[in-house]
């Protein structure tokens, strides 16, 4: 099975309960669209457990690429590379101790979209032409991906085959509960992920204790709750 969920900020204990909930495997795929830093206590704690899992598959939020921006200022003031990882560390005041170089290398290479023939995954919203049509992602720059303000909307609803499963904005900030919001397509039932314009990940995990996840599969969510 494939599950995907995103903002998990920190939460690891949250996130361990969640995957024993589905029960997770070696034979399952995991896919976390961005944003598993900051707010949370346990920010480098989660993201090394994430970044030793081989089944899964991680993408750039904006906390990861504020992260990586303030790492490249501090790369051109100096060459001392212990101050550098000393200041990396103090990025993360709850946790910064677990960082080590090999994290911040993989914090670097972190992809910030994932595509299949079904699906997409990205941090904030997909780029889309007047027409509502997803524009290729290969042109879309890490901001317009990490920072997107539009795509959240309720009546952004994208035409094109794929759906778009999206996070950074808690659900509950457009009203909605603390929980996976997705919008099926007029005339479709939900059994199949392509049945979906878009699946709006974001529980608020950090404000509301709930973190959720999607399976690609059986379109059903799962959730874990402080
Ligand atoms: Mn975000």
């Amino acid at each position: 099975m494939t599950y995907i969920l995103s903002d998990i900020h920190g939460e690891c204990e949250l996130f361990c309960r969640l995957l024993e909930k589905v029960g997770f495997s070696d034979e399952d795929t995991l896919i976390s669209c961005g944003d598993m830093i900051e707010k949370g206590k346990h920010s480098v704690r989660l993201a090394r457990l994430l970044f030793s899992m081989k089944n899964a598959v991680l993408l750039a939020g904006n906390h990861e690429y504020n992260f990586l921006k303030y790492y490249w200022s501090l790369m051109q003031k100096t060459e001392d590379y212990d101050e550098v990882l000393r200041k990396l560390r103090a990025y993360f005041p709850h946790d910064g101790d677990l960082l080590d170089w090999e994290a911040v290398d993989r914090f670097e290479a972190l992809p910030y979209f994932y595509e299949t023939e079904e699906f997409i995954c990205v941090h904030a919203g997909v780029p889309l032409d007047s027409e509502g049509h997803i524009l290729p992602l290969k042109g879309a720059s890490p901001e317009q991906l990490v920072y997107d303000r539009n795509f959240k909307e309720p009546d952004i609803l994208p035409k094109s085959e794929k759906c778009v499963f999206f996070g950074h904005t808690p659900t509950i900030n457009l009203g909605f509960e603390p929980k996976i919001k997705s919008y099926l397509r007029e005339g479709k039932r939900g059994y199949h992920v392509c049945d979906y314009h878009k699946i709006h990940l974001d529980t608020g995990t950090y404000f509301s204790g709930i973190l959720g996840c999607f399976c690609v599969e059986d379109c059903r969510s799962f959730y874990v709750g402080k």
